[in-house]
């Protein structure tokens, strides 16, 4: 069984989308095995960006992404990484599928609803940014 990483991003939450966003992952069979809601500040969500760090869009993305509160889970299931990142929908919800939570709820491209890990390795930092391993059932 995979594990992966998912945030609600502040958009989200303010849009009141948290229910929507884990009923479509519980819909697909993901079990959600850990659960928070948290405010990041600005050094966290610098930390967990690192990778985009040389980007022309990191610090409008770190300042919003420690604008309110997220909610971070880790999923589990089959294929789960691939088959969160179907579910949310490309990266710009102009390009995202129909029926994808991103084509659904997102207007553009740096405020798009939810994260979703991109690979194991990626996946396994993200879930101890986030959680302990007590915290993961
Ligand atoms: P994904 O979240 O689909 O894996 P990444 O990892 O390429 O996409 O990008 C991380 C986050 O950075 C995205 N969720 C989005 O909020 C933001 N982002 C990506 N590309 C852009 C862009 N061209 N302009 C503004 N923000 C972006």
């Amino acid at each position: 069984m995979e594990k992966t990483l998912s945030i609600v991003k502040p958009d989200g939450v303010r849009k009141g989308l948290i229910g929507e966003v884990i009923r479509r992952f519980e819909n697909a069979g993901l079990r959600v095995v850990a659960l928070r809601r948290v405010m990041l500040g600005k050094r966290e969500a610098e930390a967990f960006y690192e990778v985009h760090k040389e980007k022309g869009f990191y610090q409008s993305l770190t300042d919003f992404m420690s604008s309110g509160p997220v909610v971070a889970m880790v999923l589990e299931g089959e294929d789960a990484i691939q088959r969160t990142r179907q579910i949310m929908g490309a990266t710009n919800p102009k390009d995202a599928d129909p029926g994808t939570i991103r084509a659904d709820f997102a207007e553009e491209v740096e405020q798009n609803i939810v994260h979703g890990s991109d690979s194991p390795e990626n996946a396994a930092i993200e879930i101890a940014f986030f959680f302990s391993q007590r915290e993961i059932q």
